[in-house]
């Protein structure tokens, strides 16, 4: 498999080329792509030297597949250009997350959905999959009627500029800044830019994104994302109402039971899922499972996951692997 690798040097790319290498991925040849500065650069995978290349290069190369992590902008004017030579496109920004032609995919959930014409794939926001990895086989058997979720997102979420700023903050020193304000010491509800309703991208990514993977316009979502000094992965509160009642012992038996969730749930002994713990797994972990006392047919879940892997690249190339392993590449 030819696999070109849009956004090498970025953090999720960094991590892509890990999860491909783990994961034995069946790459015969790997085209690393960024931006016209890094061309030339020297990217070693499995014992091998690659040079970094240009999109136009890298088109001109026809991969059978490119994993985009190069922001919404580059993925708009390229990935139909990778599509027109016949590259099946999985791409990790917003571009064409709504797009209502394009697929919105967490493997575990609607990678049956795919199709050998889906030549631009979208990876969902990396908020949206570690919630509805947990809330999806909910759904399917009590049916969502509402969620209300605030989230505690790693800096990494971000990128670089961001955990260069908490180092210089913890350094007391003085650098660029990624956000408006510091973060040390500091708990930011303003991830990404603000739209015109008062909510931020980030909040309608999880409004929008799960009603699109779950595939119901009816469920009602409001959400509050926050940025945290935290570097190993995002964490979320989620309040859970179903149309139908429950028992938590059968609620907790399910998501034992759904591949790629771990519950971590004993609060006996201080049990229950953190970003210390799940940095560099590829697992959604959730805990604190408890009934909401105010409300009927009501949940409360804590959800924890690293936002770079689950959150980003392993679900960028399981989507890759389910595509290959079904001959829809
Ligand atoms: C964030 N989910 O955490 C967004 C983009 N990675 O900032």
């Amino acid at each position: 498999m030819k696999v070109a690798l849009v956004g090498v040097t970025g953090m999720v790319g960094e991590v892509m080329l890990e999860v491909l290498k783990e994961r034995n991925f069946p790459v015969t040849e790997l085209i690393p792509v960024a931006s016209e500065k890094s061309v030339g650069k020297i990217i070693s995978f499995k014992d091998k030297d690659y040079k970094v290349v240009s999109l136009d290069t890298a088109i001109s190369m026809q991969p059978d597949i490119a994993l985009f992590s190069a922001g919404g902008e580059t993925s708009l004017e390229w990935a139909p250009k990778f599509a027109k030579v016949g590259t099946t496109v999985i791409d990790n920004s917003s571009a064409w997350r709504m797009d209502l032609n394009k697929k919105l995919i967490v493997p575990e959930i609607n990678a049956s959905s795919l199709t050998k014409e889906d030549k631009i794939i979208a990876n969902p926001n990396c908020s949206t999959i570690q919630m509805v990895m947990v809330l999806a086989p909910l759904h399917k058997k009590y049916k969502i009627k509402r969620i209300v979720v605030s989230t505690y997102q790693s800096i990494s979420g971000t990128g670089m500029k961001a955990i260069k700023q908490l180092e210089n903050e913890l350094a007391g020193v003085k650098g660029d800044m990624a956000y408006p304000y510091p973060i040390h010491k500091n708990a930011l509800p303003h991830c990404d830019v603000f739209e015109d309703n008062g909510y931020t991208k980030e909040e309608m990514k999880l409004v929008r994104e799960t009603q699109k993977i779950l595939d119901d316009k009816s469920i009602s979502v409001t959400a509050t994302a926050v940025r945290i000094p935290t570097s190993g992965g995002h964490s979320e509160a989620v309040n859970v109402e179903f149309e139908n009642n429950f028992e938590v012992s059968e609620i907790r038996s399910i998501l034992n039971n759904t591949s790629g969730v771990v519950v971590q749930d004993n609060i006996d002994v201080n049990i229950y899922p953190m970003p210390i713990y799940a940095n560099g797994k590829d697992d959604v972990f959730v805990g604190r499972i408890r009934r909401d006392e105010s409300q009927s047919n009501t949940l409360n879940l804590w959800i924890v996951s690293d936002n770079l892997r689950k959150g980003a690249a392993t679900n960028t190339i399981q989507i890759a692997e389910y595509l290959v392993n079904n001959k829809l590449i």
